[in-house]
């Protein structure tokens, strides 16, 4: 008898036991959602809604309130939701099954994306039911999350992603100065977490400096990285090039660079224009001209190449590089796994960028990341251009064992929140810490 009552009591310790929503702010001084889940065994978990600026249209819902107030970026309306519907929809039910939490929320809203609750309301429950559960347990998020055919490789390593780390802000993170959005770093070469961001902060400062000398320097962009005053997108490959090089660092061996196009945000149906170059490229031509940055710069990576409907245009840019570079489909593939299994058949791009809130719920973002990997596909967990402090994406990093990891500039609260967190899980590990997954 005595017995029985204690697994009971072990069995009801991850009962949700309350959910509550709160209107908190993000790093562009916009509203945005933060949810609690507090469980009978006492664990608490919370987390707060990012907001991207160059959006896919098939990511779900970021609900505002629209109106006049706050340029209609008010979030009452989903703050509303989660103390609401999904609160009286989860209280009661076992945190840890995340996958039925999730189907719960999503039995709220049959519309396409959570247009009803908001995707910002379902992304902020969702995540804070996971660090709930972990926090009752007494367990790092990560190792919560963690699959430990995933993460463990010789005598029981667990490896850490490669960050990309931006420099440069263009595109719809910084007034369209330039039309690439990300011009970014990765430390290829560097041995852990903590010797890859000292080499990017060393970047940062000679890139600084670079703009100085020259009088380009403007400010920082969204995500933290330089705002220059560049004339063309290839002066700012030029320019991240040389920052590399007086940093001390080589080229290719120990850092490559990464660049999000954000194609969709020039183009559509086949036509991009480059605004400063006052040019204006068919997919054909955009395809050649960064392949041929990728012949001429130490490129290892791209991201959103084309337009999110220019099928075509992924496709051949994956046959032209593919084999030499990660071509990432984000705003393409937004984190949805029929997406992510269609461009592995059609070979339309070879690594997808796993963003929570796209998705709505972590369980949706799971099933992409594990339909990437199914595919022999790589995965990048990352954040948005609008954080706050919460750390989540860097115990999804981990946890779910993805290549990559990619959260903005190395400068900006909301940014190195999520950086020193690595660090924090990379010493955690003492013995256990296997490196960078290369
Ligand atoms: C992206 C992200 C992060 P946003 O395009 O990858 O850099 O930007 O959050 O604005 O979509
Ligand atoms: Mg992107």
């Amino acid at each position: 008898m005595a017995r029985s009552i204690r697994f009971e009591k072990q069995m009801n310790k991850t009962e949700i036991t309350s959910v509550s929503g709160h209107r908190r702010w993000d790093s562009r001084g916009r509203p945005t959602v933060e949810a609690v889940v507090i469980t009978r065994g006492g664990g608490k978990g919370r987390a707060l809604a990012p907001a991207g600026a160059s959006t896919g249209s098939g990511e779900a819902v970021d609900l505002r309130d629209g109106g006049s107030t706050l340029d209609g970026l008010d979030v009452t309306r989903a703050v509303a939701n989660v103390n609401g519907r999904i609160r009286d929809a989860l209280i009661g039910l076992d945190a840890s099954d995340q996958a039925g939490i999730d189907a719960a929320i999503e039995s709220l809203d049959p519309t396409q994306g959570f247009s009803e609750l908001g995707g910002n309301a379902t992304v902020a429950v969702s995540l804070a039911n996971s660090w709930a559960v972990a926090d009752t347990h007494r367990v790092d998020l990560w190792e919560h999350l963690h699959d430990s055919d995933d993460l463990t490789s010789q005598q029981s390593k667990v490896m850490l992603p490669m960050p990309e780390i931006q420099i440069f802000g263009g595109g719809a993170h910084a007034h369209r100065r330039i039309d690439i959005q990300d011009l970014m770093v990765v430390p290829v070469g560097a041995s852990s977490f903590a010797e890859a961001l000292d080499w990017v902060a060393e970047i940062y400062i000679a890139a600084g400096r670079w703009l100085e000398d020259r009088g380009l320097r403007m400010g920082v962009a969204d995500e933290g990285g330089w705002w220059p005053a560049f004339d063309t997108n290839q002066q700012a490959l030029e320019a991240l090039t040389v920052a590399i090089e007086s940093a001390g660092l080589t080229p290719v061996d120990q850092v490559g660079i990464a660049l999000d196009i954000a194609a969709t945000q020039f183009g559509s149906g086949g036509r991009y224009r480059l605004g400063r170059e006052d040019r204006t490229l068919d997919t054909g031509e955009l395809v050649d001209m960064l392949a041929g940055w990728v012949d001429r710069y130490p490129i290892v990576s791209i991201e959103d190449p084309v337009a999110e409907d220019d099928h075509e245009g992924m496709a051949s840019f994956t046959r032209t590089v593919g084999d030499r570079i990660q071509v990432i489909g984000d705003d393409y593939l937004v984190t949805d796994a029929a997406r992510v299994e269609r461009a592995a058949a059609t070979m339309s791009a070879n690594t997808v960028l796993i963003k929570p809130n796209q998705a709505g719920t972590l369980t949706r973002a799971r099933a992409a990341l594990d339909a990437a990997h199914r595919n022999d596909m790589q995965t990048i967990v990352s954040a948005r251009s609008g954080e706050t402090e919460d750390v989540s994406v860097a115990h999804l990093s981990v946890g779910w064992a993805s290549k990559g990891v990619k959260v903005g500039s190395i400068t900006r609260s909301e940014r190195t929140a999520k950086w020193n967190e690595m660090l924090r899980i990379e010493e955690s590990l003492g013995e256990r810490a296997g490196g960078l997954r290369k």
